[in-house]
């Protein structure tokens, strides 16, 4: 004799489960791997994913009006532990981000029905695209204002990575554009300490940064890491724009997604460009078993608006997958994503591309490899890579830009006769090693 618990009158999740419902033309569809707990079938832990993520609960409930019932959200693609569940766009708020992963990456993550949860991809239909901002410039506004017609942009981040004074960030800055790069980079933990102040460290390094533009003849600019509570950003942006600058940087995993929907905001009112860093993201982005992809999180950027997103490099010190990081790259640039498998289609409608950042234990040995890999519609960013140059920053900076115009000129790097003694160094120092 079934328990109550085991009958009709509780258990309803399977509710929740239909083989043969479809996505309806606006669904939000979401890809998820699921691992079911000792004893749940993949249905039963997909109804009960489908059942948290949209209307429903552990018992059944005596409120359930058939309105209601027609927003339950649908487990209806079962490809092992893959399965697709279509939600009704309705349960969705317009341009609330942080509403959306409360749905689709909340609680379901916690169900001891699953012992594995992975958020893999979401499809997002046209009346949620449709009310995120999307990036205000883009890879193309941003080649434009740095008047960087082809070739990768380059940045560098001063290192050791905390404890510089804020003369010796800025110094370092003007070393690194004054030896050929584009963009000088704060480091992801790098804001408004004793040691260097982020106003000082400002002023000094807009008035080095024009400096090195007048040397140079180039533009040059930097990606300020304005991280902080949410009005002191703004405010830390408004300074920014007051001194000259074109972009803010923001470790977008620390701060959330509802802070940078705000600055996103302030920074179209500003008229500034967002670089995304995102620390934090391996905590839920790496385990393949469970937690959020790193594609997920780069649509949500790419909706909210950031102009510029790192991606990984494969090969240098940092975990991602060949596959992960061509998809993140094809995700975030271009008008539709067709889809890699285990990966969602998608149509952008129009939503500017995401210039893609490479960056993480990146040296000059490493770079044909990483350019044949992910081509040159990218950021290369070299931190270690500059300032481990035996001959210090500007070197490193001058061995990087030649690295770059020789792959852009089709010379081979081996073919070190015409090279400068600066890019030799480099190459004697790191070979094309990994040093993880
Ligand atoms: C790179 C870096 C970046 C990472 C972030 C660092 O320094 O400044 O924060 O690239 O990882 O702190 O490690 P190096 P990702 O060039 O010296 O390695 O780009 O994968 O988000
Ligand atoms: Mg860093």
């Amino acid at each position: 004799m079934k328990t109550k618990t085991e009958s009709k009158e509780v258990e309803w999740y399977l509710d929740f489960v239909d083989k043969k419902a479809r996505p309806e033309k606006d669904d939000l569809v979401a890809l998820f791997r699921i691992i079911p707990a000792e004893g749940f079938t993949i249905e039963e832990a997909a109804g009960r994913v489908a059942s948290e993520s949209s209307v429903g609960t552990w018992t059944t409930l005596t409120t359930l009006t058939p309105r209601v019932r027609k927003l339950m959200a649908k487990a209806y693609q079962f490809s092992g532990e893959f399965v697709s569940i279509t939600y009704p766009q309705e349960l969705f708020e317009e341009a609330n981000m942080p509403q959306v992963l409360s749905s689709v990456a909340g609680n379901v993550f916690g169900m001891k029905a699953v012992r594995g949860l992975r958020l893999i991809d979401i499809s997002w239909p046209e009346p949620l695209v449709s009310k995120f901002r999307g990036p205000q410039f883009g890879m193309q506004g941003i080649r434009s204002f740095m008047k960087i017609r082809k070739r990768p942009l380059t940045a560098s981040v001063p290192k050791p990575k905390l404890g510089l004074t804020y003369e010796e960030h800025a110094k370092h800055g003007y070393e690194a554009w004054s030896g050929g790069l584009d963009l000088l980079k704060d480091d992801e933990n790098l804001t408004n300490q004793d040691f260097n102040s982020f106003e000082k460290r400002a002023r000094l390094c807009y008035r080095l940064r024009d400096k090195a533009e007048r040397e140079t003849g180039e533009r040059k600019s930097y990606l300020i890491n304005i991280t902080a509570e949410t009005k002191e950003m703004e405010r830390r942006a408004r300074l920014v724009k007051e001194l000259g600058g074109e972009y803010v940087m923001i470790d977008i995993c620390t701060t959330g997604w509802a802070a940078l929907q705000t600055l996103r905001e302030t920074c179209q009112d500003l008229g500034l460009a967002i670089h995304a860093h995102r620390a934090f993201h391996a905590a839920f982005t790496r385990n393949p078993e469970h937690g959020m992809s790193m594609t997920v999180l780069a649509e949500t950027a790419r909706l909210i608006g950031v102009d510029q997103l790192h991606i990984g490099t494969v090969i240098g010190k940092l975990e991602a997958s060949e596959e992960e990081v061509l998809t993140l790259r094809d995700k975030v640039v271009g008008k539709k994503y067709e889809g890699r498998r285990n990966t969602l289609p998608q149509n952008w409608f129009g939503k500017k591309d995401v210039l893609p950042v490479s960056s993480g234990g990146l040296h000059v040995g490493l770079l044909y490899p990483l350019l044949k890999m992910l081509g040159t519609d990218i950021i290369v960013q070299m931190g270690g890579g500059i300032w481990g140059h035996p001959m210090g920053g500007r070197a490193g900076a001058k061995a990087l830009r030649e690295a770059i115009d020789a792959y852009m000129s089709g010379s081979d790097l081996n073919d070190t006769t015409k090279a400068s003694k600066e890019l030799k160094a480099a190459l004697e120092k790191w070979g094309t090693k990994t040093y993880e």
